[in-house]
């Protein structure tokens, strides 16, 4: 009997920085209610998914930088997410900005959590690769401070039994780097569930903003095939408080070919039935690593970033 998940990715258009948590809640029960209609059993929401991608300023009040963070998970805000998906029996996985306190130590980190279908957290990760840089830079038109607001995650990539599947999640720059699937491909996983805000204008090399699009794909395309699992990527997409973001969700098979993808920049749904036993026709032949894998050759990489 095929193991299938129906999956959702639900795209997420710009999210101004004056729209309120409730506000954003409202449109993203509408995707649920819309991935109800097409019988999903989960629904994967884009990184920072509650607010506007705040990182984009620059901010040195560390009350106001706070504003931008869930200190509790649920919360009032996203509790009718949590009862959604009990009433819908469907399960969601959420982007959001994490406060939390540990031995009096407070912490901050760019979060994702998958929430089960009985409404529980069932799952963490806190966002590894963390882009941009920690200091106003003058040269940019708009700044991308996550060096500065979040911390490196602390749990590692972590893959966790739910839905009568192995899945996994990173979160936006994470894709770009070949080791965060490869981690969770180690692990069997089947599914990797991921949200990004990417914006098209790259400050530091311009010449590449017309491959936003492609390398988006080309990463998580490779991240599918090389590990032969499914991946869900959901954007924050459009014109956000006048920074063009790419759109691009998809849904990508173990062989790496998108199955679904979004057309607009705006909040859209797009739904797979994933055949999760798929992953095997890969991860037993072409990328067995029992049989084909050499780690006594790999030593650099998992050394210094300096390689040497
Ligand atoms: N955003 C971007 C990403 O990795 C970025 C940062 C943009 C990197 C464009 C390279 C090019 O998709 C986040 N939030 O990581």
């Amino acid at each position: 009997m095929a193991r299938v998940l129906t999956v959702g990715a639900a795209q997420l258009g710009p999210i101004e920085k004056s729209e309120n948590r409730a506000s954003v809640v409202t449109r993203m029960l509408d995707l649920m209610n819309a991935a109800k209609r097409k019988s999903c059993d989960l629904v994967v929401f884009p990184e920072l998914a509650l607010t506007t991608f705040f990182p984009r300023w620059y901010m040195t009040d560390q009350t106001e930088i706070d504003q931008w963070f869930e200190a509790e998970m649920p919360n009032h805000d996203t509790e009718p997410l949590f009862d959604m998906a009990r009433q819908s029996n469907m399960a969601f996985h959420l982007g959001y900005a994490e406060l939390c306190t540990k031995s009096d130590q407070t912490h901050h980190y760019n979060s994702a959590i998958l929430v089960d279908k009985d409404g529980e957290i069932a799952a963490k990760y806190r966002k590894i690769h963390l882009p941009g840089h920690d200091e106003f830079d003058p040269d940019r038109d708009f700044q991308h401070l996550e060096k500065r607001y979040f911390e490196t995650g602390d749990l590692g990539f972590p893959v966790f039994k739910a839905l009568n599947s192995t899945l996994g999640m990173c979160i936006c720059n994470d894709r770009r780097w070949p080791e965060t699937f490869r981690m969770l491909g180690l692990q069997g996983v089947e599914l990797v569930m991921l949200g990004y805000n990417t914006p098209v204008h790259y400050p530091r090399a311009p010449e590449h903003d017309h491959l936003q699009d492609f390398h988006n794909h080309l990463s998580v395309q490779a991240g599918a095939y090389q590990n032969g699992t499914w991946v869900a990527a959901t954007a924050k997409a459009g014109c956000e408080e006048n920074c063009d973001m790419i759109g691009g969700s998809c849904i990508v098979s173990p062989t790496g070919e998108i199955v679904a993808q979004c057309e607009t920049l705006d909040d859209e749904l797009i739904t797979w039935n994933c055949d999760l036993d798929l992953c095997q026709t890969i991860q037993k032949n072409i990328f067995n690593f029992e049989l084909h894998r050499e780690p006594e050759n790999y030593g650099l990489i998992a050394r210094s970033t300096k390689g040497n």
